[in-house]
């Protein structure tokens, strides 16, 4: 099993969040396979409202299809999915299991990442053992409407200081943002809705990945 440390060079660049309700039915797999074919190799699966045995189906195809792209794949709230599906990783909310804890779930050998929204949660993830940090939500996001207070680019940039660990924007950006958040210390921009809303999702992923390098 390879450690999150062989993983740390690629934690960064674009993260594409696969969320399923943003699909709004459309294949997660499609999406995933065309954002891999636009140079995509990191991956998480979102899916706030389906069953446990539906998350769990789709999250397999999606795992497969990753390993297929030779992208990483990693799975939203769950530590129990994330193993059932063997997933490079979790992704945690405030909400979820502490990262401490989720180690103690997952092992060594997983990526874990933690979303946080300000100073404080960023410390906590830090010195919990988290492998990367998301931070936002950088700008106003129909994709998360009601939750966190957004943070803004100064947010971002406060933050900076505050740990060594990647840290992806996440939260209403697009390609014309990419350059502000990596300006205010982002290591990479996590996106939902500028990739899986875009008639070429390829071409969205190359648009971003230009922005990146
Ligand atoms: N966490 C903070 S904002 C957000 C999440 C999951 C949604 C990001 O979606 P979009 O469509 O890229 O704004
Ligand atoms: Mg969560």
């Amino acid at each position: 099993m390879s450690s999150p440390l062989t993983h740390a060079s690629s934690l960064k660049g674009l993260y594409v969040v696969l969320d399923a309700q943003a699909l709004r039915g459309r294949s997660l797999v499609d999406a995933l396979r065309e954002a891999a074919s636009g140079g995509a190799r990191l991956f998480q699966y979102r899916d706030k409202t389906s069953s446990t045995v539906e998350i769990y189906r789709q999250a397999l195809q999606l795992r497969r299809a990753a390993a297929d792209a030779g992208a990483l794949f990693l799975v939203n709230d769950r530590c129990d999915l994330a193993l059932a599906v063997d997933a490079d990783g979790v992704h945690l909310g405030q909400e979820d299991l502490p990262p401490s804890l989720a180690r103690r779930v997952l092992g060594a050998g997983k990526i874990i990442g933690v979303s946080t929204h300000g100073a404080a949660q960023v410390r906590d993830a830090t010195e919990g053992g988290a492998d990367y940090l998301g931070f936002g939500p950088i700008f106003p996001t129909a994709t998360k409407p009601r939750d966190e207070p957004v943070v803004g680019i100064e947010g971002l940039r406060q933050v900076r200081p505050l740990t060594r660990l990647p840290i992806f924007a996440i939260g209403g950006l697009t390609v014309d943002t990419v350059e502000a958040v990596v300006g205010a210390g982002a290591n990479g921009v996590a996106v939902v809705s500028a990739i899986v809303d875009s008639p070429d999702i390829a071409g969205a992923v190359r648009a971003f990945m230009a922005r990146l390098s």
